[in-house]
C-alpha cells in the first residue's frame, strides 16, 4: 500500500477535507435549550428564538405558578389557553434538521399531552410522536418530559390529544439538537483541510 506522502498534494488535501467533513458532520450536532425565562407573559413567542434556530406559532409566555416540573418562573402555553386541542397546537419550526426534541409538560391530566414530529416545515411525514396522560382529572402537579427522535425533524406540534373542557397544560424547558447543514459543514471542512495542508508545506 502506498504511503500518504506518496500521494499528490491535491489528493492529500481531498482526503483530509473529506475526513474533516465526516468529523464535522458527526461531531458538531449542536444542543439548544430554551428555558423561556427571557420573555413577558402573555406576549406571543413567535420568532423570539429565531437566532437559536427555531420559530414558534400558537405559543405565548405564561407564569409557571411554582408548579412541580417548572424550570424557573416562566414557561409557554397555547395562545388558545391552557386547555386546547390539535387545532390550536403549539407549532415549532426549525431552521435546519434536528435529531431530538424534548419539552416538559406541566399539570398533565385526563386530556394528556402529545408531541408529533414531522420532516417538513409544512405537511411532510410523521417521524415520531410521544403521548402521555395524567392520572388525575386535572393532573395538578403531574409533569412529564415529552421526547421525539429522528434524523431529519423540521417541525413539531404540541397539543392535548384528548379533548376536555377543563384540564389544561403548559410547557417549559424546550430542548433540541441541531444538525449542521451538510453543504456548510463540508465546505468549512474542505477549507480547513486545505489550510492545514498549506501550513504543512
Ligand atoms: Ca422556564
Ligand atoms: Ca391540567
Amino acid at each position: 500500500m502506498r504511503s500518504l506522502s506518496g500521494l499528490s498534494f491535491s489528493l492529500r488535501a481531498c482526503i483530509l477535507g473529506l475526513t474533516l467533513a465526516v468529523w464535522a458532520g458527526s461531531a458538531h450536532a449542536m444542543p439548544v435549550w430554551l428555558d423561556f425565562e427571557d420573555g413577558t407573559p402573555p406576549d406571543p413567542v413567535d420568532d423570539f428564538y429565531l437566532a437559536s434556530g427555531v420559530s414558534f406559532s400558537g405559543a405565548e409566555w405564561t407564569s409557571n405558578f411554582g408548579h412541580p416540573g417548572s424550570g424557573g418562573a416562566l414557561g409557554i402555553r397555547a395562545e388558545a389557553g391552557f386547555a386546547f386541542s390539535i387545532d390550536d397546537a403549539i407549532v415549532a419550526v426549525f431552521q435546519t434538521d434536528v435529531t431530538e426534541v424534548r419539552v416538559t409538560a406541566l399539570n398533565v391530566g385526563e386530556a394528556g399531552a402529545r408531541i408529533d414530529a414531522y420532516d417538513a416545515e409544512v405537511g411532510g411525514n410523521l417521524v415520531d410522536s410521544f403521548e402521555v396522560v395524567g392520572i388525575s382529572q386535572l393532573g395538578t402537579d403531574e409533569f412529564f418530559e415529552l421526547k421525539v427522535l429522528g434524523t431529519n425533524i423540521r417541525r413539531v406540534e404540541i397539543y392535548q390529544p384528548l379533548e376536555t373542557m377543563i384540564d389544561g397544560v403548559w410547557f417549559d424547558d424546550f430542548h433540541f439538537t441541531l444538525v449542521p447543514e451538510p453543504g456548510t459543514a463540508g465546505l468549512m471542512a474542505l477549507g480547513l483541510g486545505l489550510l492545514a495542508v498549506r501550513r504543512r508545506r
